[in-house]
């Protein structure tokens, strides 16, 4: 609860402005509530009415996205971009492809990724997009021809020192290469205008790796930092089975741990040997199947309908990698009752601000999002950086980058923590780190 007279009031008008948003007003929620001590501190935040900026997205963009199925029938999805903040660079952020994408979903993610990119130490600025179009059970063609249909109307507002998109739930490789072929279409020019391209055409090694290692990478830092622990012998639980969770598998793993749960919208599977993840591979990457086909291959194993249910599987470490709020207090309870030492956020916001009291409070470790899966944009940045001097680094020289901007990560934040009075605690850690960096720059850039 806000008790800051001049936060709360920023807080309201954020209220009144988006009545019907949210995720994106509980994401605002918790920051405000983070920068409370550092306003105390450091009154500039306040005199400068930089919080009344920085909470209100420079551009949103919304258009229309029409498509033809493989019978010929017509459909319109909408799409979105918000371009919230540019102060430290060009806006960078993920596409999400999925039902539930709304004008809240983006607004909630670009407004979180202002703070993550900022704590990468790269020069990124905030974005996030996307549309409400359904890539399950679409043919290759149609979602082909989606893509072309977005991208010919995104394109006009996105450039490589503009506004820079990459993938997010529903956008993987293929999907960045359809879109990134219409923009040099369109544009009848080459440039890094996407990340999360393949390899052949601008593309950089470890990004397809990156969000699921630097996970880990902060989480083992984490651990060794705050509780003289590690990956080691440990039994962890992922939700999710894409991108962020596979590679948060396959890390977790060549650390010593045992993973032994995964998830999709429908369900979850239990293997009490621990995941094969080629299996995972297999069925997620290649085929594009659902994670109840692991019982084909690993009849031993057992799968639930539902998703929560994942919560209730006694492990050391908890990684939630699938989508926003998919972890709430009950389930955070439960965590905490079968003595689960540590969690961090592999997707964005997949804690409900009481989930994450929860944690805080019983005194888990707790790797919010913004910190703990920097690790895909950092890469991202890493790629733009590739592409701009023409170039292409080893897989070694990235994946060394990327570990040591997850390390950076978890000690900006501790140390932001500890500045405010609040030690140990890296949401408050990561969201003042986060802030600091833009509103200076805003400040001086006179917003
Ligand atoms: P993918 O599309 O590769 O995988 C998403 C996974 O989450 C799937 O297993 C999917 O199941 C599940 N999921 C999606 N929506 C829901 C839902 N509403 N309820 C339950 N499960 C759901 O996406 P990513 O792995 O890339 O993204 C996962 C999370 O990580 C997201 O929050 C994303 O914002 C975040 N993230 C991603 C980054 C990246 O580089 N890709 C970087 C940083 C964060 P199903 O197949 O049934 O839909
Ligand atoms: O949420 C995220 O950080 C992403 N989906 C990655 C964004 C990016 O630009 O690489």
């Amino acid at each position: 609860m806000l008790k800051n007279e001049y936060l709360k009031s920023v807080f309201e008008t954020v209220q009144k402005r988006n009545p019907s948003q949210p995720e994106f007003l509980q994401a605002v929620s918790e920051v405000l509530d983070s920068l409370e001590p550092l306003v105390e501190k450091d009154p500039i935040y306040i005199s400068s009415g930089v919080i009344e900026a920085f909470v209100e997205p420079e551009r949103l963009i919304s258009f229309r996205v029409p498509w033809y199925d493989d019978n010929g029938k017509l459909h319109i999805n909408r799409g979105f971009r918000v371009q919230f903040n540019s102060a430290i660079g060009p806006y960078k952020g993920g596409l999400r492809l999925h039902p539930t994408v709304t004008a809240s979903v983006v607004k909630f993610l670009g407004f979180e990724q202002i703070l993550k990119n900022s704590l990468t130490t790269l020069p990124m600025g905030g974005a996030k997009g996307g549309s409400d179009f359904d890539p399950k059970g679409k043919s290759d063609a149609e979602v082909r021809r989606f893509c072309q249909s977005f991208i010919t109307e995104l394109q006009r507002h996105i450039g490589q020192h503009t506004d820079v998109p990459a993938g997010d739930i529903g956008v993987g490789g293929r999907e960045i290469g359809y879109m990134f072929g219409q923009y040099k279409r369109i544009n009848d020019t080459w440039e890094g205008v996407l990340t999360g391209k393949a390899l052949s055409f601008g593309g950089s090694l470890v990004r397809t790796e990156a969000t699921g290692y630097g996970l880990c990478y902060f989480t083992q830092e984490m651990l060794k930092c705050l509780k003289e622990e590690s990956f080691d012998g440990k039994t962890v639980v992922i939700s999710g089975s894409g991108n962020v969770a596979i590679f948060a598998t396959e890390k977790a793993t060549e650390l010593g741990a045992k993973v032994v749960a995964l998830s999709d919208s429908n369900g979850y599977i239990y293997d009490p040997d621990g995941i094969n993840l080629d299996v995972v591979k297999d069925i997620k990457l290649v085929r594009r199947g659902r994670i109840n086909e692991y019982l084909k291959k690993v009849p031993s194993a057992t799968y639930h309908e539902g998703c929560e249910g994942i919560w209730n599987i006694k492990c050391d470490i908890a990684l939630p990698s699938a989508t926003q709020n998919e972890l709430d207090e009950a389930a955070a309870k439960t965590l905490i009752a079968n003595g689960c030492i540590a969690v961090a956020e592999g997707a964005n916001m997949p804690c409900t601000l009481e989930a994450t009291q929860a944690f805080l409070d019983a005194g888990v470790l707790f790797g919010p999002a913004k910190a703990a899966n920097a690790g895909g944009v950092a890469t991202s940045g890493l790629e733009m950086s590739q592409n701009s001097e023409r170039k292409a680094w080893t897989f070694e020289q990235v994946d060394a980058r990327l570990k040591e901007i997850m390390e950076t990560i978890f000690h900006n934040s501790i140390e932001a923590a500890e500045y405010v009075g609040r030690p140990g605690n890296l949401v408050v850690g990561a969201n003042v780190a986060g802030f600091v960096k833009v509103a200076d720059a805003m400040i001086a850039q006179g917003f």
